[in-house]
């Protein structure tokens, strides 16, 4: 007998936009192959797990039929390409998308060994560098990933990313064109302080028609400049460390023939989504519904995710649309359809918000799935909100907006070092506990407490919620409150996340 192996499949979905056609044929791969479940990723994309050595190339069939692919959603490439999805602001969003789509189709490896291999496609004869006009021989040095932002949304949280694009609008929301950021990132290595997640800088503001050139020239940069000796080094974020910002957007403006603008002025309010229903300027509704860690099921005793989402893909005649926040936002919806979603809404108990908390959480996936996972992380986040809830409710504080994500690793998949209160997997049932960053995810947190036990996580929070109930400033946020009254010092960029 073979081993019995079991797969995890990331598709790509540029923007997180998929149709209700769509939607039942990955429904149906989820019902066939992959254990009843899909896994909405914190990159607006989906992840199957548990599909079986030998049921592979039939599910990769099955995801090519529903015109997808996994193509790039891996390896040293620009990977999924995230948009924000604000529909209340449909003309920016549609900006937004077209422009997420763009970069996804100009940047992906032009290489026909993904039908080869998984359709049984006709072998193509040649070098790599014939087809791969971007990428050449070597590809990148590392991972590369691109957000497209829709202020005052920072939902795709730009700063986290290789390259953003952040939309500057005109007072009718016209967009005008792009400030653009490079050298974010999150993933670091616990005891290696060469290592660090990095808020991206902005670098220049671009033209609409010049934002692909922009995205392409980044790339090709980085491929050129980046280090290819030390993977641990080898992500935009150092290579700018390395040359500093002046000496790259050089070479991006000699490399796209343009001498650029500086960035413009804009504002974020959060990085986290709207829930519930909000209304575009087109006159259509939008659904944001609340999928815990992003886990679409039908839970024993609660929400029933799958079936109730085939069962509104059915009807639904707009698109879903997933968030870099792991939910789901059931769009374009006329107006005479919005009960009968609404109905499928309540009769499935699926979940429109929670407390404020929940709200604004992530976690990754990390244990049993995750081979780099040094503590849980979804199967543990929630158990920690209930406690934190009741400190919370005890200081008055429950309906504050505060952001945590957890991770079982400092690869930082759920950008815990951009959230208000960060856990990050140290050891079974142990965790470092980051501070201090800002709500709208322009500021990296700081570490705060080192390896500390799961059941002593909300005893260390308990003391900070009174002092913030007690003595913060009209308005003021929990990670900034704790950087003013002096609980964590200020992070202001990378290097220095890790000094005290
Ligand atoms: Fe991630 C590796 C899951 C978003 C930084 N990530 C992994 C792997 C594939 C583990 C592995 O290499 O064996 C995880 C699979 C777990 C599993 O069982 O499914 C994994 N990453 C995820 C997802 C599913 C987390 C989630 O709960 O949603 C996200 C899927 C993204 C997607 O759809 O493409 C995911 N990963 C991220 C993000 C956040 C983002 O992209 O916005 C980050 C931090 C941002 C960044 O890249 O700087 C992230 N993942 C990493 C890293 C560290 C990269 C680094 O620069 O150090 C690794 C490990 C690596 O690349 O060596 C990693
Ligand atoms: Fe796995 Fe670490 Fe990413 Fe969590 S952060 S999914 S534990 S690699």
């Amino acid at each position: 007998l073979d081993k019995a192996y079991a797969f995890m499949i990331r598709l790509r979905i540029a923007g997180g936009v998929i149709s209700p056609k769509q939607w039942l044929a990955l429904d149906d791969i989820a019902t066939t192959y992959a254990g009843d479940a899909i896994r909405a990723t914190t990159r607006q994309t989906f992840q199957y797990h548990g599909v079986i050595k030998s049921n592979l190339k039939r599910t990769m069939a099955a995801i090519d039929a529903a015109l997808l692919d996994t193509i790039a959603a891996c390896g040293d490439v620009n990977r999924n390409v995230m948009a924000a999805t604000n529909p209340a602001q449909t003309h920016a969003h549609a900006a937004a998308y077209a422009l997420a789509k763009d970069i996804s189709d100009s940047l992906l490896p032009k290489t026909n060994a993904w039908r080869e291999i998984w359709l049984d496609g006709e072998k193509v004869v040649g070098g790599e560098e014939e087809f791969e006009p971007v990428y050449g021989r070597t590809y990148l040095p590392r991972k590369f990933k691109v957000v497209v932002a829709v202020p005052p949304s920072n939902e795709v949280d730009v700063f986290a990313h290789d390259l953003g694009f952040i939309a500057i609008l005109d007072k009718n929301n016209k967009l005008t064109g792009w400030n653009v950021t490079v050298g974010g990132g999150m993933g670091m290595t616990h005891g290696e302080t060469d290592t660090f997640p990095r808020t991206a800088d902005l670098m220049l503001f671009c033209k609409p028609d010049e934002a692909v050139k922009v995205a392409e020239a980044v790339m090709t940069v980085q491929r050129d400049w980046g280090n290819r000796t030390n993977r641990k080094n080898a992500r935009l974020k150092y290579t700018i460390e390395r040359y500093g910002l002046k000496a790259f957007r050089a070479e991006v403006e000699k490399r796209v023939g343009i001498s650029f603008a500086d960035p413009k002025p804009f504002t974020f309010t959060g990085n986290g989504d709207r829930y519930g229903w909000t209304e575009g300027d087109d006159g259509r509704h939008h659904l944001t519904l609340y999928v815990p860690s992003g886990r679409i099921k039908d839970y024993e005793d609660g929400p029933k995710f799958l079936s109730g989402l085939r069962r509104i893909a059915t009807q639904h005649e707009g698109d879903f649309r997933l968030t870099g926040n792991q939910n789901v936002i059931i769009a374009n919806v006329p107006s005479e359809k919005r009960a009968a979603i609404e109905a499928l809404v309540d009769e499935y108990g699926l979940t429109k918000g929670a407390g404020a908390l929940r709200r604004n959480s992530i976690a990754c996936v990390a244990l049993p799935t995750c081979g780099l996972a040094l503590a849980e992380s979804e199967r543990y986040l929630p158990h920690l909100m209930t406690e934190l809830e009741e400190s919370l409710a005890r200081h008055g504080l429950q309906d504050d907006e505060i952001t945590i994500r957890s991770t079982g690793c400092p690869n930082g998949c759920a950008r815990p070092f951009i959230a208000e209160i960060g856990l990050v997997g140290r050891g079974p049932e142990r965790y470092h506990l980051y501070l201090g960053a800002a709500f709208d995810g322009s500021r990296l947190g700081k570490l705060y407490r080192e390896d500390v036990a799961a059941s002593e996580i909300r005893d260390t929070l308990d003391p900070l919620f009174a002092d913030y109930a007690k003595s913060r400033n009209p308005g003021e946020r929990f990670g900034d409150f704790l950087v003013r009254a002096g609980h964590v010092a200020k992070t202001t960029n990378g290097p220095d996340f890790h000094d005290n």
